[in-house]
């Protein structure tokens, strides 16, 4: 039997705006606020599926591949802490219903394959930080960081050495914005 892997769907920030943030994170939070994410490991999750079998990422690779949804924009204005999960994160004030729908879709797309799904709402959000031990400043509002969401990319999270790294496995194109020239 093949081994299981510890899989998610996510949308990948641009590598560009990784890097904008990570500058922006260095310049507002003291360096012993938590343990900071690397650029490259910075994500917003669609849908936490666990640990999978080979068969059962084909499975959901396979329905994630069937969708057929337009492109987004995002747009990163807000960022808050969430005590108990001791993150602080980066969001949107305005979730975009492309967003929502993707992330209901391959939750409920989940959750039929056997993945466990929490209850707790969808709450889209970018860790920044991980085991904040007290509440920090968060930065006024003014930031923004905005992009077009054209893909979702499914990926393995590993462990090793002491640092957890996100690999992308497979990327699942939107399709593009429909524009005002498309119409009949
Ligand atoms: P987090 O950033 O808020 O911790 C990989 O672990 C990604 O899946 C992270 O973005 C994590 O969110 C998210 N995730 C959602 N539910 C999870 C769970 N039950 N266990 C681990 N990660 C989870």
């Amino acid at each position: 039997m093949s081994e299981s892997k510890r899989l998610f769907f996510a949308i990948e920030p641009p590598a560009k705006i990784q890097r904008q943030i990570i500058r922006w994170r260095a310049e507002h939070f003291q360096p012993d606020a938590g343990r900071p994410v690397a650029a490259a490991n910075l994500h917003l999750t669609l849908a936490f599926l666990g640990d999978v079998s080979a068969d059962k990422q084909q499975a959901l690779a396979k329905l994630a591949g069937r969708i057929l949804q337009p492109g987004f924009t995002l747009n990163l204005d807000d960022a808050g802490q969430w005590l108990r999960s001791r993150v602080v994160w980066l969001g949107t004030r305005q979730p975009p219903r492309g967003l929502l729908q993707l992330a209901n879709l391959l939750r409920a797309q989940a959750a039929r394959s056997g993945c466990y799904q929490s209850p707790q709402p969808f709450h889209p959000h970018i860790t920044l930080l991980r085991n904040t031990r007290h509440a920090v400043a968060i930065p006024p509002p003014g930031f923004h960081w905005t992009f077009s969401v054209t893909e979702f990319v499914l990926y393995e999270s590993v462990f090793s050495n002491g640092r957890t790294r996100y690999t992308p496995l497979q990327r699942f194109a939107l399709s593009e914005q429909p524009r005002i020239s498309d119409e009949v």
